[in-house]
């Protein structure tokens, strides 16, 4: 079997990557991070996800390795990073250029070039034939191109990487088929093969489609607040509906995926998004919400000092230390517009110092604030409720078991 170089060793290609290895193919993981390369080799993980450990060393026993030059290869996946211009909200798409121009400086004649990353819909035809061919190869012939874009959710990613359906976006079938085996040494599920730029489109409205729904959840929140209704027994009870599934509200949309995939539709259909737009705008407005209902519950209770307001958590969701687009980031950079400094903030998944007033110690946490705002539903949280019972608590994620919490 051929050797498989994977671009890119961040939250989805390091398991990825193996996954594959631990699945018996000769795998070597490229970053050109060598912090990152060297921590690898060193044995050391770089971040923290359930079972990944376990995996990491079944792919070292099977000889995995790990490297900044990227490998002479037939087979390439790239994991690389796919940001967005914060102006225009399009894809930034330098990372996959970069490293599709990398490849091209390596890899074998047929080489398929298979892309994980997330990619706004038209991304390969605009801005990846088009580089490919300024260099001299024929797609098709000198190198073959595909797009496989990754499902796997952050916490649950190992048992999703083997269990989840997936995409395979190509020109060829018959390479669809020689890349469609390599991921069913891992996947058990139903690989679909299909075009280019329907594994583009789909990945992007999978991403937009939950957004949507939990903008929808939220504005429910919002509508419910101003009556006294439990917007989580509306959602409870409109959910026994055999076609209604209604998400959860929120402290706001986090991570890099549900936040972030819809403006690449709203940036390249700016006359055609009125429901994304809105969607997006919803959710965005939540972390606002939440400084609403803490400003609600500091005036019942004459609190007039902000130091006095707990932050529980960072991270974007539960059980995750990844804190990128975070709600609690958010909410922080909307206090200091409004130069309102002094709110602690706590995260037992979050041990490194990222933002000011942080606390490493729960306890020393909670001796310094009257009021805990619960903004991500970490397990932590739900086994230690009997020491936030006796403050004040605004419950953004409806998790708290005792009476009289705030909700949002
Ligand atoms: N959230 C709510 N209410 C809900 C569910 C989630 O407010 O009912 C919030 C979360 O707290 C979080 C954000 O939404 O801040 C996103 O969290 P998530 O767990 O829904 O999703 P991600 O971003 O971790 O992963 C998503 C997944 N996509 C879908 O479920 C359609 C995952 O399968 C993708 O692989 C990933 O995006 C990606 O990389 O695209």
């Amino acid at each position: 079997m051929s050797l498989v170089n994977v671009i890119g060793l961040g939250y989805i290609g390091l398991p990825t990557a193996l996954m594959l290895a631990k699945s018996g193919n000769e795998v070597v993981g490229t970053d050109l991070n060598s912090k990152l390369v060297n921590s690898l080799n060193a044995g050391k993980l770089t971040f923290q996800e359930d079972g990944l450990e376990e995996l990491f060393q079944a792919a070292l026993a099977n000889g995995m390795t790990f490297s900044t030059e990227y490998q002479k290869s037939d087979t390439y996946i790239l994991a690389v990073p796919t940001p967005y211009i914060e102006e225009s909200k399009k894809l930034d798409p330098k990372y996959v250029i970069s490293a599709v121009n990398n490849v091209l400086d390596v890899c074998d004649k047929g080489a398929a070039i298979v892309i994980e990353s997330t990619i706004s819909p038209g991304t390969i035809d605009r801005h990846i034939r088009p580089i490919i061919e300024a260099r001299g190869f024929v797609i098709g012939e000198d190198v073959h191109l595909l797009h496989a874009p990754e499902r796997i959710i952050p916490g649950n990613m190992i048992y999703e990487l083997e269990h989840n359906s997936r995409t395979i976006g190509a020109d060829s079938p018959e390479v669809a088929e020689k890349i469609k085996a390599i991921y069913e040494s891992f996947c058990q599920a139903e690989i679909v093969l299909t075009d280019i730029r329907s594994a583009e489109m789909s990945k992007v409205i999978e991403n937009t489609y939950r957004d949507v729904n939990i903008a929808f959840a939220n504005e429910l929140a919002k509508i419910c607040r101003t009556d006294d209704i439990d917007v989580y027994e509306i959602i409870k009870i409109a959910n026994k509906h055999p076609r209604v599934n209604i998400l959860q509200p929120g402290p706001g949309v986090g991570g890099h995926c549900i936040s972030v995939d819809p403006w690449f539709l709203v940036g390249d259909y700016p006359d055609l998004t009125n429901l994304i737009l809105a969607a997006r705008k919803i959710n965005d407005s939540m972390p606002r919400h939440v400084l609403g209902r803490i400003r609600d519950i500091m005036r019942e209770h004459n609190i007039t000092d902000i130091s006095k307001i707990g932050l529980y958590g960072l991270a974007y969701k539960e059980n995750v230390d990844d804190t990128r687009e975070s709600p609690t980031l958010q909410l922080l950079e909307r206090l200091d517009e409004h130069l309102a400094f002094g709110v602690k903030v706590f995260d037992p998944f979050v041990t490194e110092r990222m933002v000011d007033h942080q606390f490493m110690n729960f306890e020393d946490f909670l001796n310094e604030v009257e009021v805990v705002v619960v903004m991500v539903g970490h397990d932590h949280i739900k086994q230690n409720m009997d020491k936030i019972e006796d403050k004040l608590v605004l419950d953004t994620k409806n998790i708290c078991t005792f009476e009289g919490a705030y909700k949002l």
